[in-house]
C-alpha cells in the first residue's frame, strides 16, 4: 500500500512510522510512505500556508491555493486513484474496522491540518472523507495520522511476523480485551505466575484466559460486551471471575 501525506510536518510522521512493525513493513516494501509539504507548494517569498479566519476569531486557516497545489503534485506523483482522507476533530472515529478497511486500498492520502483548521473549499472540493481519533483535542493532526499509519501499516499481508499474535488482540479477533500476560521469574516479590499458566494444562490455559478476557472486558469496557450473546460457557466462565472477584479488590 502507498500512503501520501499531506502536512507541514513531514520529518515527524516519517519518524513515528520508522519502528517497530510499521518500519518493517516498509523495509520489506510492504508499504510505502511519502510526505508532501504544502509550504514547498506556496507561491511568494514567506511561502505562506495559513491566513486569518473571515468573521474573525483567534487562530489562522490553511490556505487553499498551497493545498490545491500540493494536491496536485501527489496525484502526479502517482495517477492510481485515491481517497483524501482529512485527519480532524470533526471526522468519524477511527475503529479497527476502519483501519481493515483502510489496510485494503492500494493507496490513500492523508491530509493533516494546523492551527483551527483548513478552508472549507478546499475540503468540500477533494475531501472524501474524515477521521478522528478520539474525543480530545491535539494541536494538529500529524499524531493522528500516525496512528491511522500504524493501524494500517500493521494489518498489511507480511507486515507482522508470527511473534506479533495479530489475531489475539482485543478488537481483531473476539472483540474482548486481552488477557493478563507474565513472564520470567515465576516468583518475586511482586507477586507469582498464576498456577495455571504453568501447569501445562492447554485446555485449562485456554480456559483461564477466556475467563480473564471476559472479566475484564466487562469490569473495563462494559460497552464492547454483549452479555446476552454470549455463550452459556462464556457466561459460566464470567460468572465465575465475578465470584472470584467478590472480596478480592484491585484491578481487575
Ligand atoms: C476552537 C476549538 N479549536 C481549537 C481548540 C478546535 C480545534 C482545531 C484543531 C481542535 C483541534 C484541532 C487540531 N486537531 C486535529 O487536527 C485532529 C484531531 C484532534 O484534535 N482530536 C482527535 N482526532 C483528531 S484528527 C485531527
Amino acid at each position: 500500500m502507498r500512503i501520501d501525506v499531506m502536512t507541514l510536518f513531514p520529518d515527524f510522521i516519517a519518524q513515528a512510522a520508522a519502528v517497530g512493525v510499521v518500519g518493517r513493513a516498509q523495509e520489506r516494501g510492504l508499504l510505502s510512505l511519502h510526505g508532501w509539504n504544502p509550504r514547498d507548494y506556496a507561491s511568494g517569498g514567506y511561502r505562506r500556508v495559513d491566513d486569518r479566519p473571515f468573521g474573525g476569531g483567534p487562530g489562522m486557516v490553511m490556505m487553499v491555493e498551497p493545498l490545491l497545489a500540493c494536491l496536485t503534485a501527489v496525484r502526479g506523483a502517482d495517477p492510481a486513484p485515491a481517497p483524501v482522507i482529512y485527519m480532524s476533530p470533526q471526522g468519524a472515529p477511527l475503529t479497527q474496522k476502519k483501519a481493515r478497511e483502510l489496510a485494503a486500498l492500494p493507496r490513500m492520502i492523508l491530509l493533516c491540518g494546523r492551527y483551527e483548521g483548513v478552508d472549507e473549499r478546499f475540503l468540500k472540493a477533494h475531501v472524501d472523507e474524515e477521521l478522528s481519533i478520539g474525543d480530545y483535542v491535539l494541536s494538529g493532526g500529524e499524531l493522528a495520522a500516525a496512528v491511522v499509519i500504524d493501524a494500517v501499516g500493521r494489518l498489511q499481508d507480511g507486515a507482522l511476523n508470527d511473534a506479533d499474535s495479530a489475531v489475539q488482540d482485543s478488537f481483531e479477533g473476539d472483540g474482548l480485551l486481552d488477557c493478563p500476560h507474565f513472564t520470567h521469574p515465576s516468583s518475586h516479590p511482586l507477586g507469582d505466575v498464576p498456577a495455571v499458566l504453568r501447569s501445562g494444562d492447554h485446555a485449562a490455559i485456554a480456559r483461564w484466559r477466556r475467563q480473564q478476557s471476559l472479566g475484564r472486558t466487562a469490569r473495563r469496557r462494559p460497552d464492547l460486551l454483549d452479555e446476552g450473546s454470549l455463550s452459556k460457557a462464556d457466561k459460566a466462565l464470567l460468572t465465575a471471575f465475578r465470584d472470584q472477584e467478590t472480596g478480592e479488590g484491585g484491578a481487575g
